[in-house]
């Protein structure tokens, strides 16, 4: 790509400017690191370092004491590891919950994208975090960025040979899209890292050591991609990896439960702006089918054309989505077949039934076992009430299988040989997960991190939404809905990390304690939700919830989803199309 002149380069984002100087994602990151005058980055190389998988963050509980000591803010980073599939081994675990332990706020993260968040990262800790994370054979590399993200993919405990087939095209395509220069190597890893690190430093850490710099991106070009892009590979019948809010998507056509093909879906998106019209929630459209070995040209080529037209200006536009959406499926149709060479077939039929993640034991193919264990909001911590880091510590020590970081924050055990089973059953309840007494509305429940360190946070999310559902829990047992799964979700702000656009029943925070209430999204994902009411606290949340949901457990039909009841008994319209979510 060639170089944009100063003057091209005042036109656009001012992001662009950042790329353009960084170098290929150097930029000054390496003097900043060094600054022992404040606990931040240079402002440009805090959004460089994203590309590498961190965030600058900082406590916004002590943002106005601070403030009132003439303090600068308490900075400290979030560091997002790259997990294809969300799959890990357990001895990958213990290193997570080591360096969480060592480094961070003693808790990990699990996402709604299937990564592992660490948070609390003081800077004069990044490197050492960074290189036992590598040391671990994990990365950080493209977790963030304008780049393609994690690459998720379906976990399904049902049909294990076809997933660990689709979960190796994952994979691939995560690999295949990585950045390739070598500013990452020679920031974080260096030699003097590596003297520092643990005995149980992992063979193939040396030679990543090893690449000697380089300058290019045969991919992405010196400006990346004018914004984020994320990938996911789900296997019907479970849209558990919210496919289409993906900027790009494969869904698997198997035959006998081998894998053939891809049908591609292209341009989802969920976020919006408040009060904004021109943005808004995108679902993808399916346009076409290819074969397996295609996919990883597929996944180039489309983010290519990303590359050269997306709005480098307006970054609130500057998603996949706004492109398609503005140019048309039927150009992205023909461009794709020109950039490839050969035509995408038409779509193949395919079913999702469900988005939600399977609880307890399932047995899998090879005689092992998987169980899916529910972790509230991803957040794995030790608290009086639950010792559930040490719990999965202890699992991990015991376990041969692998883990699996499902796409609703939810963490299964996979792969148990059923001689391993009884002893991590015996710590499953030593350490008291249990799933079994939770309302099925609590077990298809996700929020995002918000508070306190989500510098976009309007609202509390994470901290706040178990004790909302334990009002919502009361009015499901008196509706008789104990057993019924509605996806609820929630987020500190429209941006929609937990992906509540896509809810039966979604909440966007708008204000402290105050919330848009969104109703009438798909149980399988295929439909967004609609605004139902605006700006409102938990007593008018409760009060406006109760009587929709009794009469959901008095009116609806057999098999109606509580998304499907909401729009026929006309509380919201139905939204067709992204266009029409303000409507
Ligand atoms: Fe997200 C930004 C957390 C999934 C849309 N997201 C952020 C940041 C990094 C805030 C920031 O930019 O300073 C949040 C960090 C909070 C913290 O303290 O940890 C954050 N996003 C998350 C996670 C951890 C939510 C969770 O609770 O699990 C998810 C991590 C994903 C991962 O592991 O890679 C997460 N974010 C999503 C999703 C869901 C998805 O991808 O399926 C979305 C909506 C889908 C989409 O992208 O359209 C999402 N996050 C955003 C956006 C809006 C992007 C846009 O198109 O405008 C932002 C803000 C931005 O990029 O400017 C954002
Ligand atoms: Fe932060 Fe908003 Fe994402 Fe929640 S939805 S984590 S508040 S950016």
């Amino acid at each position: 790509m060639i170089a944009k002149t100063p003057e091209e380069l005042a036109k656009l984002a001012d992001a662009e400017r950042i790329k353009d100087a960084g170098n290929y994602l150097r930029g000054t990151l390496v003097e900043s690191l060094q600054d022992p005058l404040t606990g931040a980055l240079a402002e440009d190389d805090a959004q460089l370092s994203k590309y590498h998988g961190i965030y600058q963050q900082d406590d916004r509980d002590l943002r106005d004491e601070r403030r009132r000591q003439k303090l600068e803010p308490r900075y400290q980073f979030m560091v997002r590891i790259r997990v294809p599939g969300g799959v890990c081994t357990p001895m990958q675990w213990l290193d997570v919950d080591r360096i969480a332990n060592t480094w961070c706020n003693r808790t990990i993260r699990l996402t709604s994208r299937q990564t592992f968040q660490l948070h609390g990262v003081a800077k004069r800790n990044l490197k050492s975090t960074i290189a036992e994370i590598n040391a671990a054979l994990l990365d950080t590399i493209a977790a963030c960025g304008d780049v393609n993200r994690n690459v998720m993919c379906h976990s399904n405990p049902y049909q294990s040979r076809l997933h660990a087939e689709v979960y190796e095209y994952a994979r691939r395509i995560s690999e295949h899209l990585l950045p390739r220069a070598t500013a990452y190597h020679e920031i974080w890893l260096d030699k003097a890292e590596l003297s520092g690190l643990p005995a149980q430093t992992k063979p193939g850490y040396e030679e990543l050591l090893s690449s000697s710099r380089k300058d290019e991106e045969p991919i992405y070009g010196k400006y990346y991609l004018p914004r984020k892009f994320k990938i996911a590979l789900a296997v019907p019948p479970s849209n558990d990896v919210d496919i289409f809010a993906n900027d790009l998507g494969f869904i698997a056509i198997a035959e006998d439960n081998h894998l053939l093909g891809f049908n591609v879906t292209a341009g989802g998106g969920l976020s919006l702006t408040h009060g904004e019209t021109s943005t808004y929630p995108r679902l993808a459209d399916v346009i076409g089918y290819c074969l397996k070995n295609k996919a990883l040209q597929v996944a180039e080529e489309i983010v290519k054309i990303q590359r050269d037209n997306g709005d480098r200006i307006n970054r609130k536009h500057a998603r996949f989505k706004y492109t398609l959406e503005d140019r048309g499926v039927e150009w992205l149709k023909f461009e794709l077949n020109r950039r490839l060479g050969w035509n995408m077939e038409p779509a193949r039929p395919f079913i999702f039934e469900h988005s939600g993640d399977r609880y307890g034991w399932v047995e899998g193919a090879n005689d092992t076992w998987h169980r899916t264990l529910f972790i509230p909001n991803g957040r794995i911590a030790d608290t009086d009430d639950h010792p559930m880091m040490t719990g999965l510590r202890e699992i991990a020590k015991v376990h041969d299988g692998d883990f699996r970081i499902t796409a609703n924050q939810n963490l299964l055990i996979g792969q148990v040989s059923s001689e391993r089973k009884p002893a991590i059953d015996a710590l499953l309840e030593q350490y008291r997960f249990t799933d079994t007494g939770q309302t099925a509305l609590r077990l298809n429940s996700m929020a995002c991190v918000a508070f306190p360190t989500c510098g976009l946070a309007m609202a509390e999310s994470e901290r706040y939404f178990p004790s909302l559902l334990d009002k919502l829990d009361l009015i499901i047992k008196q509706a008789g809905l104990q057993r019924d799964p509605i996806l609820i979700r929630m987020t500190g702000c429209p941006n929609g990390c937990a992906r509540s656009v896509l809810a039966e029943i979604g909440f966007i925070g708008k204000a402290p304690g105050k919330y848009n209430l969104y109703l009438g999204g798909g149980f399988y994902g295929q439909r967004l939700n609609k605004l139902y009411r605006e700006n409102i606290n938990e007593e008018q949340i409760v009060a406006e919830l109760t009587p929709i949901l009794h009469r959901y457990g008095r009116e609806r039909e057999p098999g109606e989803r509580f998304g499907d009841f909401v729009i026929r008994a006309g509380y919201v319209k139905e939204v067709s199309a992204g266009k029409d979510f303000h409507l």
